[in-house]
């Protein structure tokens, strides 16, 4: 005896969600990718304080994708197994038009799908844009074409790259640290991918944030943001050390005589960035 047709469809969905679930494991298996960075989808390991609740942000941004992307796949799969054609001769079902339940529904849906993520995006933003009142630390970070000239503000030294020899960013470990950002010439974008964080510099512009590096280590950083020819030369590294090793690179650099601070292309001083 046959089965009945309801425990054939409901094995062949089982069928169908465990060979998905196959799929998924071997596309994560070749991706080359760790199962812990498979986790933080693709993100690196953060290295600031504030870096966990970017992260926070973007998986729980992937989980709603993905809770969205089920209901939405299910409910295709199922209309096309439970409604397909089963025989030559069936006539076309009756069709729906302008059922404005269903349109309501589904303008509705996805406005409230819409709202619910950019209420996490404002909350979590506000509080990584905010500016402590109090700074102990502050980097002035010019970006220009092609490279990175980093001003150790309160030291009153500075350290500057070119296309051809990128600088390095020293930051002390656990101190809040304020970057102020500004550029002479075009729009250039600081990126230190592990921070998980970027900002644009703008010409004429004070764009400010504050982090906290919380993991020593040298990382990566380059320009996001297409500005020219030598674009893709515009990187640099960032090396977060202790305190007694920081404040021995702002000696050396004072010894080299990297005295002053580098000009940042801005005229006005009231935001403490000296022009
Ligand atoms: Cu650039």
């Amino acid at each position: 005896m046959a089965s009945t047709r309801p425990t054939l469809i409901a094995r062949r969905l089982r069928r169908g969600a465990a060979a998905l679930g196959m799929l998924a494991l071997v596309a994560v298996a070749t991706s080359g990718c760790s199962v812990d960075e498979a986790l933080r989808m693709g993100m690196p390991q953060p290295a600031t304080k504030e870096a966990p609740t970017i992260q926070n942000l973007w998986i729980g941004a992937w989980i709603s994708a993905w809770a969205v992307g089920a209901l939405v796949w299910g409910l295709i799969i199922a209309a096309v197994i439970l409604y397909r054609r089963r025989s030559h001769d069936e006539a076309l079902p009756k069709q729906t038009t302008y059922n404005v339940p269903i349109e309501f529904l589904y303008t509705v849906a996805p406005l409230i799908m819409i709202m619910v993520l950019a209420s996490f995006v404002w909350r979590d933003q506000s509080e990584l844009t905010a500016l402590s009142s109090k700074t102990t630390h502050t980097i002035g970070v010019v970006g220009f074409r092609w490279s990175w000239a980093f001003n150790y503000v309160q030291e009153g030294v500075h350290e500057v790259g070119t296309p051809n020899q990128k600088p390095t960013l020293w930051l002390p470990v656990n101190e809040r640290t304020r970057f102020q950002l500004t550029s002479p010439d075009v729009d250039h974008s600081f990126w230190v991918p592990a921070f998980l964080f970027k900002m644009d510099v703008i010409p004429g512009r004070l764009n400010q944030f504050e982090l906290t590096p919380d993991k020593l280590g040298t990382y990566p950083g380059r320009c996001a943001e297409l500005c020219g020819v030598d674009h893709a030369n515009m990187l640099f590294d960032v090396k977060v050390v202790t305190r007694p090793q920081y404040d021995a690179h702002i000696a050396q650099l004072r010894a080299q005589g990297a005295t002053g601070l580098f000009a940042t292309g801005r005229a006005s001083t009231k935001e403490g960035v000296t022009a």
